[in-house]
């Protein structure tokens, strides 16, 4: 063994007046204080529009799903492989020559319908045929339906434990209506918050419901579908969701923050085949933008706009971020980025700097 120094103790309190010993005490318990403050963070947006995605992403980041968790996915991850193949069946045209026929997939409702590994290969070996690949390549599918058909062996398979992709690709969840996750903000700052984001399973119908439960609400954070711009009804409702928060009591003071979901799939959606932003809202011709109709960026700041002019608060500002939130990447960023403005306008609020 080698032959190791002897540590002598040092008192090192001991020439210290027990005064000024006391007061630096209380100033690391106050320091101690302040670094945990906790931020209750809620999570909004529109039916369709991502918060289940970007709270399964805060877990994918911050606090890694439990194997067990991943087990509690399993019959979840499994009805949403047949839920696509069901969906992807229905769209395509009825004269296809070679539609998969699976006792009971037409009647029976998808929870009910069991993918054993027999009908796995069946789907799989339909799936990879080119004339059916083809056709699926005109159908611009969602890629929650290419992941879940392409994983579909694995996924069937016994040992089976869903990946964090298959997670985020799941259509429905075992999560309780009110789904929780602290964050730990991780920059050595003195002002060092943790996030407590909340995300509950909201309409615009029960959004009143749920206010009240969380009494002082000190950020928001709101999700914006871009994909949505050719769905009047569901742009409708997130803006009256918008508009709803701005009003109520219970937000009125919170910071607003803006994720805008989807920005690719929406420019090359807007570039190709689907409606220009014209013919869908009247008033686009009126915007300043030259050429709303044909780049994306204007037509994104067209939309991006309607959020500022329903905003009688009087903030100012309201900082927004785009994301694809498929990305982990991506949202990783964001978060990092986010945090450091809340922390910009908490030390405005707190130090009035
Ligand atoms: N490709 C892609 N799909 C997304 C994205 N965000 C959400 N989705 C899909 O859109 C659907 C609705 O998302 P979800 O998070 O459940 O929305 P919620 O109703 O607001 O919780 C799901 O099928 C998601 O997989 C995204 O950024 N990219
Ligand atoms: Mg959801």
């Amino acid at each position: 063994m080698p032959n190791m120094k002897q540590r002598s103790c040092v008192d090192f309190t001991g020439g210290l007046d027990s005064e000024v010993s006391q007061a630096i005490d209380e100033a690391l318990r106050e320091n101690k204080k302040s670094r945990g403050t906790r931020e209750e963070v809620l999570i909004l947006g529109a039916p369709g529009s991502g918060k289940t995605t970007l709270m399964r992403q805060l877990r994918i980041i911050y606090d890694p799903y439990t194997v067990r968790e991943r087990e509690d996915f399993k019959p979840y991850i499994r009805s949403s492989v047949l839920h696509v193949f069901r969906q992807l069946h229905s769209l395509l045209p009825v004269e296809t020559p070679s539609i998969l026929k699976i006792p009971g997939l037409d009647s029976s409702p998808t929870e009910t319908l069991v993918l054993t590994e027999d009908i796995a290969t069946l789907i799989r070996d339909w799936w990879s045929r080119s004339d059916i690949q083809n056709l699926s390549s005109d159908l611009s599918l969602d890629p929650s339906t290419t992941h879940l058909l392409d994983r579909i062996l694995p996924i069937a398979a016994k040992d089976y434990l869903p990946s964090d992709l298959d997670i985020l690709f799941c259509h429905s969840d075992p999560l309780p209506a009110l789904a929780e996750l602290t964050i730990p903000f991780s920059e050595e700052t003195r002002y060092r918050p943790i996030l407590n984001c909340v995300c509950v399973r909201q309409s615009l119908g029960s959004i009143h419901k749920w206010l009240p439960i969380f009494g002082e609400i000190s950020h928001v954070i709101f999700v914006f579908n871009l994909n949505d711009y050719d769905d009047l009804e569901d742009t409708r409702k997130t803006f009256d969701l918008w508009e709803y928060i701005y009003s109520s009591r219970f937000t009125r003071f919170a910071h607003i923050y803006l994720i805008v979901n989807r920005p690719s799939t929406f420019a090359s959606k807007l570039t190709n085949t689907h409606p220009t932003l014209n013919s869908i809202y009247p008033d686009a011709d009126a915007a300043p933008d030259i050429a709303i109709a044909i780049t994306p960026a204007a037509a994104q700041a067209f939309l991006l706009r309607r959020f500022s002019e329903r905003d009688w608060s009087g903030r100012r500002r309201i900082p927004r971020w785009e994301v694809d939130l498929m990305d982990t990447e991506g949202v990783r960023v964001t978060m990092r980025n986010m945090m450091d403005e809340l922390v910009q306008t908490r030390l405005v609020t707190v130090c009035g700097l």
